[in-house]
């Protein structure tokens, strides 16, 4: 299976990992704009350091109950980042679900598209077909400001499947390859704890889309109630479940920790190559 994201290609021959990079208050001390682009850059070589395939920068916390940005503001955060990335021997995904910063992170050298409302606001297909860039399709159900108060479904793996075939069938209906396109069922997004586990049981049944599946589950508060781990102390579960998203059928797994990641999945290599 190949992937293609703007320059870059992969062949999706052993997983690959996505490090996170946020640029957002309450992840870097607030210092004025120099000086958290300057530890977001900092951030970022950090994990090409420890072995991260792919970046991903965000400006906007989409954590349960996060309060919406302006456009202006997310591209105050991001944009500096993303233009201090430009050139890097890895791929910039832009975390955004909105057209406006998509196009902005798009011209300035991003490759891909990390969208959690998989291109449904207007004119966010349009802003990746016009590209060569890469797009992540993620399903939520609601918003993250109210999306954990009652996330209900019939059959979650089935729902969350019919959502992500349309989505594709969107994208690729206005021009966007298929090579391009990776899905993702959202973990956390608008589910329950047991909504969470059934879709991990069943990840395998999302391989029938025929294009690379992408897992986040890194540090993520069903990890805490499982483990009772506030999110400091959640590396360990989050290398394992990376682990378990691969074993089965996860291509691409966004994480925090790419280093532990990383040497996790080594192991994983060793054994199956
Ligand atoms: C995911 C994500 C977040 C995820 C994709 C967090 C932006 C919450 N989670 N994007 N973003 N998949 N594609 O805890 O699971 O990282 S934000």
């Amino acid at each position: 299976m190949f992937f293609h994201c703007g320059q870059f290609q992969f062949d999706l021959s052993r997983p690959l990992v996505m490090g996170i990079v946020n640029v957002t208050p309450d992840s870097f001390s607030d210092g004025g704009r120099t000086l958290q682009c300057g530890a977001a850059l900092a951030h970022a070589h950090q994990l090409i350091e420890e072995g991260a395939d792919i970046l991903d920068i965000g400006g906007e916390s989409t954590r349960p109950g996060a309060l919406p940005v302006s456009v202006q503001e997310e591209l105050e955060r991001i944009m500096p980042v993303i233009e201090g990335l430009r050139g890097a021997p890895v791929p910039v995904s832009v975390d955004t679900c909105k057209p406006e910063v998509m196009r902005a992170a798009l011209a300035a050298g991003a490759s891909m598209v990390n969208d959690i409302n998989a291109l449904q606001q207007p004119s966010a297909l349009a802003a990746v077909t016009a590209s060569s860039a890469a797009v992540c399709l993620m399903h939520k159900q609601g918003t993250p400001q109210t999306m954990q108060q009652q996330p209900q479904y019939q059959d979650v793996v089935a729902e969350v499947l019919q959502f992500l075939r349309g989505r594709m069938d969107a994208a690729q209906a206005a021009g966007i390859a298929r090579e391009r396109i990776v899905v993702d069922p959202g973990v956390g997004f608008g589910k329950t704890l047991a909504h969470n586990l059934a879709l991990l049981r069943d990840l395998g049944a999302f391989g029938e889309l025929g294009v690379p599946l992408l897992a986040g589950l890194s540090r993520k508060s069903m990890l805490g109630t499982i483990t009772g781990q506030d999110v400091e102390h959640r590396v360990s579960a989050s290398v394992a479940a990376a682990l378990l998203a691969v074993q089965r059928g996860a291509r691409i797994v966004r994480v925090h920790d790419v280093g532990a990641t990383c040497d996790a999945l080594k192991v994983w290599n060793a054994v199956n190559s």
